[in-house]
């Protein structure tokens, strides 16, 4: 398959600074020559950057950095809806406000081909805040919120286009979710799987009745791959750890089967801080879990050395 590696190196909508190394450290961790050895045909467009500033001031005193997120939001979306036509756009983050570009450009492109888009998102949090909610200002709780079209981004955020049915997202690895976002979650048909249901359930069967539902509808699939979906202990870099995140064994079976699934048209590699990485280990899990989505088996993994 084709793809394009997109540098998106937004660290404004999360808390602390280093996100902007993200992209950086997933090339050097070598993900494009795992992809070629996979067979794919891979493309890297470099690193975009966000559009000219304007002026904007929200009354919630907590934001910051509003201006320069409607930046990132404006060129991601346009790279989304352009790089999505000829190949599968790769977004190496970079922070997950950047999801608030890539999800509407392909929710665009997605309406231009007549199919429904899904949304797997892959995550602690849910990052479901208007920008009337959040309570840290940190921008990256917002994503979701916006693509499904809740209220309370207009005159801030782009106009949206296309909003993505909440009933064709699911989360899965939740475990940190505001008084906020619960409230507001209990009133849409996003699905939620949180860490308990992994736990007692086991996360392939979680997963697959949601792969069904996106091959039945013949939809596009986005997946949003946050960093702390993973356990800190496998993952540390990442500024927002949470305790009890997925395994190793869990992360790469949902890979597994989104690569067997056929499914994925597009993938969003979010929250990597590179500044708080151990020799570059969660970098390098990263790029093998995207190996794994892209194709690569078990028998063929080689026996991973991140220490
Ligand atoms: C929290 C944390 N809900 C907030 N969100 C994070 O700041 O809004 N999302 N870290 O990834
Ligand atoms: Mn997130
Ligand atoms: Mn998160
Ligand atoms: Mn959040």
């Amino acid at each position: 398959m084709k793809c394009t590696l997109i540098g998106a190196p937004v660290q404004i909508g999360a808390g602390r600074l280093g996100c902007e190394m993200g992209p950086s450290a997933l090339r050097i961790a070598g993900l494009a020559s795992m992809l070629t050895e996979l067979g794919h045909e891979v493309g890297d467009i470099g690193n975009v950057a966000p559009t000219p500033l304007k002026p904007l001031l929200h009354p919630n005193p907590a934001i910051h950095h509003l201006p320069e997120t409607v930046g990132w939001i404006e060129v991601l979306e346009q790279a989304a809806y352009r790089e999505s036509e000829a190949a599968m756009p790769i977004f190496l983050g970079g922070d997950h406000a950047l999801s608030a570009g890539t999800v509407p450009g392909l929710a665009r492109r997605a309406k231009e081909l007549g199919r429904p888009l899904f949304v797997l998102w892959l995550d602690a949090h849910t990052d479901f805040h208007t920008l009337d909610t959040t309570q840290s200002g940190n921008l990256h709780g917002t994503p979701v919120a916006y693509f499904t079209g809740r209220s309370g981004f207009q005159g801030y955020y782009p106009k949206l286009t296309h909003a993505v049915d909440p009933a064709n997202v699911a989360m899965i690895g939740i475990r940190s979710v505001d008084p906020a976002e619960r409230a507001a979650l209990r009133e849409t048909g996003i699905t939620v799987h949180d860490m308990r249901m992994i736990d007692e359930h086991g996360v392939g069967v979680l997963l697959r009745p949601f792969l069904e539902k996106v091959k039945a509808a013949n939809g596009l699939l986005h997946v949003s791959f946050d960093v702390d979906f993973l356990d800190p202990s496998i993952a540390p870099a990442v500024g927002t750890t949470v305790p009890g995140g997925a395994t190793f064994r869990e992360a790469h079976l949902v890979m597994e089967m989104l690569h067997d699934s056929g499914l994925v048209s597009s993938l969003d590699l979010v929250e990597l801080n590179p500044f708080l990485d151990e020799r570059g280990r969660t970098a390098m899990l990263m790029a093998d879990l995207t190996a794994s989505l892209m194709g690569r088996q078990v028998m063929d993994r080689p026996t991973p050395d991140y220490a």
